[in-house]
């Protein structure tokens, strides 16, 4: 198994403060920490699979961005002072943002675009005949639509990366999210392809940010078919959990997609502070397994997951079984 983790420690220097929940301030859960934690289980157990992220032309940002949001972020990141945390206003288009949750820091541009870079290093390595890459980036990408950041999302690194395969490589796309939260970023780019399928499982959208991801979403267009939703109730277990990811996977299957990309959260644990869900560590073994039965090439892509101890256990255990 030709298996590479692409890490680079940039990410520390991102450390947002707080969020704004309706009218409540609390604190911001994307800390570095919730990253760190897993690089060190895993360089423990797989340190030589670990390489750092190739640059690449700014421009691949519009693979999957409008120009004008990336330039809004940019300029936004540049006038920011040291320190400071700027809330993009969400009423109408004033700023380029769906929610409250996601402020903006000084050097914002330059950390998401590192994020990016990792991802689409990823995608390079499965190019280059790589069976499996892990990408363990901050901050998450799979909120992000081509002109809206939001749910501490900036740029997709999911969809850059799958933008990346489908253009170089002429390939077939299945993208698996298994965050907790909806990758209503990650449909919206795709909603309307029939090249690139994607699947999710997540709380339920009536009651769980980002309220979107219903089954009824289910594409448009030349994309109507491939866009599934499997929303799942609060406390759902591991049983369950594997139960539908087991049928969703039988669907990823029929599409016959050349690559798949996961966006792996690991806010599905019990004991996660944002997550509703109830998976042990023990269940993400379980999602290893199935994962890797799909015996195609895999990026693998981290986006939530906000209890470090937690998420080193659970990733522990994922490759346990991914790469048994
Ligand atoms: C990101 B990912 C709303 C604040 C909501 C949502 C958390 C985003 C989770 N004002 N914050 O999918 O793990
Ligand atoms: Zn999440």
């Amino acid at each position: 198994m030709r298996f590479f983790i692409v890490y680079d420690s940039t990410h520390k220097k991102f450390k947002p403060t707080r969020e704004l929940d309706g009218t409540e301030w609390r604190a911001n859960y994307d800390i570095p920490e919730r990253l760190e934690s897993i690089k060190e289980t895993l360089k423990s157990e797989y340190s030589n699979a670990f390489v750092g992220p190739m640059e690449f032309p700014e421009s691949y940002i519009n693979m999957t961005h409008d120009v004008a949001y990336v330039e809004w972020l940019k300029e936004r990141s540049e006038n920011l002072e040291d320190g400071e945390e700027y809330f993009p206003k969400v009423f109408g288009w004033y700023d380029h943002c769906f929610d409250n949750g996601t402020p903006l820091l000084k050097n914002i541009f330059r950390y998401a675009w590192n994020a990016a870079q990792c991802a689409l290093t990823g995608a390079q390595l499965l190019i280059d005949g790589a069976d499996a890459v892990y990408v363990l980036t901050r901050p998450p990408g799979h909120h992000a639509s081509a002109t809206l950041c939001g749910g501490y999302c900036y740029f997709n690194n999911a969809a850059l990366a799958t933008e990346y395969l489908v253009f170089s490589d002429n390939a077939y796309v299945a993208i698996l999210d298994l965050d907790f939260h909806h990758g209503n970023g990650s449909q919206a780019i795709f909603y309307e392809r029939s090249d690139v399928l994607f699947l999710s499982i997540h709380g339920d959208p009536r009651y769980f940010f980002p309220y979107t991801g219903y089954a009824y979403e289910v594409g448009f267009g030349e994309g109507k078919g491939f866009n599934h939703n499997v929303p799942l109730p609060s406390g759902a277990d591991g049983r369950l959990y594997l139960k539908e990811l087991e049928m969703l996977c039988n669907t990823l299957m029929r599409f016959d997609p050349d690559y798949v990309v996961v966006s792996l959260g690991l806010d599905t644990h019990a004991e996660d502070p944002l997550g509703g869900f109830e998976l042990t560590d023990r269940d993400y073994y379980g999602i290893g397994r199935v994962l890797s039965g799909l015996g195609l090439p895999t990026l693998i892509v981290q986006e939530g997951g906000y209890n470090p101890e937690a998420n080193a256990r659970a990733i522990k255990e994922f490759f346990k079984g991914f790469l048994k």
